[in-house]
């Protein structure tokens, strides 16, 4: 496939253009900060960044908003959730050109990812009615227990470059329901992104009659990022990003007794038995390992194929590797977009030689591509390393298209290596044999927060809790229960007896 790269100016138009659209003051815009496509590597927009003091005012603003918001019924806060849903369904094209002229996303996988947030508005909407508590036997005659769940405080979120607004959106329409303002530092890389999203939700609030200031958006670097993790008016810091950034976030919250929600690395693998549909898990695999260009959290980084299947896999692989359209993501057709950075593309050559060094080979891809029309921009050929066993650069995250296919001979064997990951995110089986399935899916099987039968690692609905375990950080957001995260439970007990029965039987008359 040959690409014509777009041109800087054209880039530059459309993004001031779309984020018009979704009520960013353009004009307003300008700043000491540059940001560029990864599309083309041009300049894109110019933003200023937060000055010293701009945390202190956000959270006290936040504070005043949640004086207001935590006494507004659950349902009624469910309402300003709802109508952003409405209006993101509304911009999702433009949210989508957004996040694929920052970040460089295809754009069927930019308007999933507007997808997600419209569907963590719906999800968060029906849970606006249903936050609700346990009644608990008491072991007093006259007595009940009960536990009810109100609103905890300030929230803020950090976000990484690879899900520019879903990931807010996953934490911002939970903790609104739930009473939450929210303080967001966005990646520095999508701050346009960042002001669309937080456009739409003003836009809500003020149609709701919400308090002003529920939702807040701090332009800014690390130093930010620290400053609202070591704020005490800051009740719950929900970051995503590397597990580096994790070692600096979750102590500085720690130490002051805050609480931290944190989504970090991971190394996810597939498990492919002898008895697998080779024609399901080639497809699997090829979405989740070349899929926005290797730079998701869930991205599948290794392949552990049984003997009988590896090298039919391989094969498989690499003819499937070599006709992926690599090139302008907001192209038809195409499947794999740029690199975030130039950073990006030189950590992806350097493992590559790192695994040559350590035995690997490479079966395809690992080159780069339209570098003579855009030398800013970097293309990267999605690679395909053959190793023996896991050497020790396949245990480690390069957050890039790399793929390690290795073998195995027993599933014990197998589940051992998925698990020799420091990190513990999300992690698949691809077999039709239910033992095996269940094995892994079982206490002695795969020890991540995500564990899938017959599909890839990524791809994630919002419906269940998302996240993993060891350096990933432990945190889950998004459904099922993640709500509890963003509330503070009461135990309460009522005594109706006119007695005062103590508990476990000690006697105390005065
Ligand atoms: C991330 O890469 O930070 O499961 C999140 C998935 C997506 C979310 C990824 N729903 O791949």
């Amino acid at each position: 496939m040959t690409t014509t790269l777009p041109g800087a100016d054209e880039l530059a138009a459309m993004a001031r253009e779309t984020a018009k659209r979704c009520g960013v003051d353009v004009d307003a815009l300008g700043g000491a900060v540059t940001t560029t496509s990864p599309i083309n590597g041009a300049p894109l927009a110019r933003v200023g960044w937060a000055g010293p003091g701009a945390v202190d005012e956000a959270v006290a603003r936040a504070g005043a908003a949640f004086l207001a918001w935590r006494a507004v019924p659950a349902p009624v806060r469910g309402a300003l959730v709802k109508r952003f849903g409405e209006l993101l369904t509304a911009h999702k094209a433009d949210l989508a050109t957004l996040v694929s002229l920052e970040v460089g996303k295809i754009t069927s996988e930019a308007l999933g990812e507007v997808q997600e947030m419209i569907d963590i508005c719906d999800y968060a909407v029906g849970l606006s009615r249903r936050l609700h508590g346990r009644t608990i036997a008491s072991e007093r005659p006259g007595h009940r227990l009960m536990e009810t769940w109100h609103p905890l405080g300030v929230v803020a979120v950090i976000s990484a470059f690879n899900f520019p607004a879903a990931v807010w959106s996953w934490n911002t329409a939970i903790a609104l329901v739930c009473g939450d303002p929210v303080v967001w530092k966005p990646s520095e890389l999508a701050p346009l992104t960042a002001l669309a999203c937080a456009a739409l939700l003003d836009r809500a609030a003020a149609e709701q009659g919400a308090p002003p200031h529920l939702s807040q958006v701090l332009l800014g670097g690390p130093g930010l990022g620290e400053a609202l993790a070591g704020h005490p008016g800051i009740a719950l810091v929900s970051a995503t990003g590397s597990t580096r950034m994790g070692r600096e976030v979750g102590p500085r919250v720690a130490a002051r007794f805050g609480r931290s929600l944190l989504e970090l690395g991971g190394n996810n693998a597939a498990v492919v038995c002898p008895s697998a549909d080779l024609d399901l898990a080639v497809r699997g695999i090829v979405f989740s390992a070349a899929g926005t260009a290797g730079q998701r959290c869930t991205t599948m980084r290794r392949v552990i194929a049984h003997t009988s299947v590896v090298d039919v896999l391989t094969e498989r692989l690499a003819a499937a590797y070599a006709r992926l359209p690599i090139g302008n993501p907001l192209a038809a057709g195409t499947l794999v977009g740029p690199l975030i950075s130039g950073r990006a593309h030189e950590a992806m050559r350097q493992a590559l030689d790192e695994a040559r060094e350590q035995g690997g080979t490479l079966v395809t891809g690992g080159g780069r591509r339209l570098a003579d029309q855009a030398p800013d921009a970097y293309y990267a050929e999605p690679a395909l390393v053959r190793v023996g066993e896991q050497v020790p650069i396949v245990l480690r995250e390069t957050f890039a298209p790399i793929l390690y296919v290795l073998p195995y001979e027993e599933l014990e064997e197998a589940i051992a290596l998925n698990n020799a990951a420091p990190q513990g995110l999300s992690s698949s089986i691809f077999t039709r044999d239910q033992g095996e399935a269940e094995l892994f899916l079982s206490a002695e099987g795969s020890d991540c927060g995500i564990v899938n039968v017959n599909i890839g690692t990524s791809g994630a609905e919002i419906g269940g809790a998302f996240g993993g375990e060891k350096e990933t950080g432990g945190g889950r957001e998004s459904g099922s229960d993640a709500w509890r995260g963003y509330m503070r439970r009461a135990t309460n007990t009522i005594n109706y007896s006119g007695e005062l029965p103590l508990a476990q039987g000690v006697e105390f008359t005065v």
